[in-house]
C-alpha cells in the first residue's frame, strides 16, 4: 500500500492546479453571479484531455484510472466547483458512449466528445422518477430502423447547451430490465427544452427539463443491448459518484486554505483568530475529516479501477461521506470568516451553496445508504 502520489499523478495534479488557478478561479464568482456557462473554458480544458480523463485512448481520451481522474478533478474543483462538476458529468457521458456505443456511434461522436468539441448530458431523472430511477416512463418504441422516444426528463445538467444526450428510456416492461440507453443528437426534431432553472448553486451550468415528442433515434444509437440501459446508467454513476465526492473534497480544501489565511490575519480581542484554541480545534477537526473523506474517495476509485465486486458500495460510501463532510467543512469555514463569510465578495457562501447539491444529486445520500445497507445485509 502506497498512499503517496506517483510522479505522473503529481504532474497531472500540477497541470490541473495551474488550469484551475488561471482559467477557473479568477472567473468563478462572476460565472456564479451571472449564471454563465463557460463553454470556451470547458473546450480549453478539453485540449488538456480533461473532457475524457478515463475514456480509452483509442477514442481520444487520456485512458487514465478513476484514481488519477479524481486527483485531477480535485484540483479543478478548487478553482470552480460548479464548472468542474459539469465537466465530471461530461466525462461520464463520454465514457458511456465510448464504452457501450456501437462502432458507428463511437466513430461519429467519440472523439468529438473526448475533445470537448461536443458536450454531453446524462438524462435519467424524470418528474415522477427521481430516487426510484427504475420506474422511469420515457418510452422508446421500435419503428423500422429507428426507436421513437416520448416523455420528459427533469433537472438535466447542461441541457439546452449540450449536443449529445445519453437518454435512459423504456423499451420493455416495468422495472430496471425494461430500460435501454440511447445516445441522442440533442438537436433532433421533437426535442424541446424548458426554462433554465434558477438554482441555489451550480450556477455556472444550466439545468433544464427536456421533452421528447416522437423523437426518432436510429436503432444503432442504442448503447449496449436492449434492456441493458439501467445497468449502464448505474455503471456510469459509480464513477460519477466518485467524481461528485471529489468536487466536494476540492471545494472543502479550498475553503480550509482560505479560512487558514483569514485566521492568521483577522484580529479580535487583541489576538489573531488563529490564536484562539477553540478555533484551532475547529480547524483541526475540519482538516482531519477532510483527509478521511479524501482517502475514502481514493479507496473507492481504486476499487472501481480493480473491478472489485463491492466497488459500487464503496462508491456509495465515498459519495455519502465526502459530500456530507465537504458541505460541513465549507459551512465551518464560512463561520470562521464571520460576517464576511456571508458576503458575496468572498467565496465562502458560494462554496456552501455549490456543495449543498452534492448531497442530493447523482443519487441522494439516503439512496447511498440504501445501496450500502443492501450490500452489507446481503453478505
Ligand atoms: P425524490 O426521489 O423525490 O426524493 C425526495 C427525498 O426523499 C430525498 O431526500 C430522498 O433521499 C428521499 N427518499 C426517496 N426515497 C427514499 C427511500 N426509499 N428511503 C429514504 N429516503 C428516500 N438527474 C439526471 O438524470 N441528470 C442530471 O444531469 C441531473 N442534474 C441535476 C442537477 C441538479 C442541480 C439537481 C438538483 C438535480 C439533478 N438531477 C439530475 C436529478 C437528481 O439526480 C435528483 O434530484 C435526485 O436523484 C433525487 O431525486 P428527486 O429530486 O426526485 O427526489
Ligand atoms: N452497476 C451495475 N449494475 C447495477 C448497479 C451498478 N452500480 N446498480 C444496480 N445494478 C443492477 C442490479 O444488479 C440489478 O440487476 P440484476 O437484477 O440483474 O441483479 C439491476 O441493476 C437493478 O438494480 P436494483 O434491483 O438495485 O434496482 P432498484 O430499482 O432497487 O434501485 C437504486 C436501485 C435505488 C440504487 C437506483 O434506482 C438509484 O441509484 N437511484 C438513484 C438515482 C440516481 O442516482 N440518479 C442520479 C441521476 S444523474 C445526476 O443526478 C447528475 C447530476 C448527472
Amino acid at each position: 500500500m502506497d498512499f503517496e502520489l506517483n510522479e505522473d499523478q503529481v504532474a497531472f495534479a500540477d497541470m490541473a492546479r495551474a488550469f484551475a488557478q488561471n482559467e477557473l478561479e479568477p472567473h468563478a464568482g462572476e460565472w456564479d453571479q451571472t449564471a454563465f456557462f463557460p463553454v470556451d473554458v470547458i473546450r480549453k480544458a478539453g485540449e488538456l484531455g480533461f473532457c475524457a480523463l478515463y475514456t480509452p485512448e483509442s477514442v481520444g481520451g487520456l485512458g487514465l484510472s478513476r484514481l488519477d481522474a479524481s486527483i485531477i478533478f480535485e484540483q479543478l474543483s478548487m478553482g470552480c466547483t460548479s464548472t468542474t462538476a459539469y465537466l465530471t458529468i461530461h466525462n461520464m457521458v463520454t465514457w458511456m458512449v465510448a464504452d457501450f456505443g456501437k462502432p458507428e456511434v463511437i466513430e461519429q461522436w467519440g472523439e468529438k466528445l473526448a475533445s470537448g468539441e461536443l458536450l454531453g448530458s446524462y438524462c435519467l431523472t424524470e418528474p415522477n422518477a427521481g430516487s426510484d430511477a427504475a420506474s422511469l416512463k420515457t418510452s422508446a418504441k421500435p419503428d423500422g430502423d429507428d426507436f421513437v422516444l416520448n416523455g420528459s426528463k427533469m433537472f438535466i445538467s447542461g441541457a439546452g447547451d449540450t449536443e449529445i444526450l445519453v437518454v435512459m428510456a423504456r423499451t420493455g416492461g416495468p422495472g430496471p430490465k425494461g430500460i435501454s440507453a440511447f445516445a441522442v443528437d440533442a438537436n433532433t426534431a421533437g426535442i424541446s427544452y424548458g426554462r433554465k432553472e434558477e438554482k441555489m448553486g451550480w450556477n455556472s451550468q444550466p439545468t433544464r427539463m427536456i421533452t421528447f415528442e416522437d423523437v426518432r433515434v436510429p436503432a444503432a444509437n442504442m448503447l449496449g443491448n436492449e434492456g441493458d440501459g439501467f445497468k449502464i446508467a448505474m455503471k456510469g454513476l459509480d464513477g460519477g459518484r466518485i467524481n461528485i465526492a471529489t468536487c466536494s473534497i476540492g471545494t472543502a480544501q479550498q475553503a480550509i486554505n482560505k479560512a487558514r489565511e483569514y485566521m492568521l490575519e483577522r484580529k479580535q480581542f487583541g489576538q489573531r483568530l488563529a490564536d484562539f484554541q477553540a478555533l484551532q480545534f475547529r480547524l483541526a477537526d475540519m482538516v482531519t475529516e477532510l483527509v478521511a473523506a479524501r482517502q475514502m474517495v481514493r479507496l473507492a476509485a481504486t476499487k472501481l479501477d480493480s473491478g472489485h465486486t463491492d466497488a459500487s458500495a464503496y462508491c456509495a460510501m465515498a459519495k455519502r461521506f465526502a459530500t456530507d463532510v465537504g458541505f460541513k467543512v465549507c459551512d465551518e469555514a464560512l463561520q470562521l470568516y464571520g460576517g464576511n463569510g456571508y458576503i458575496k465578495e468572498y467565496p465562502m457562501e458560494r462554496f456552501v451553496r455549490d456543495t449543498r447539491v452534492h448531497r442530493i444529486l447523482e443519487g441522494t445520500n439516503e439512496v447511498m445508504r440504501m445501496i450500502i445497507a443492501r450490500r452489507v445485509l446481503a453478505e
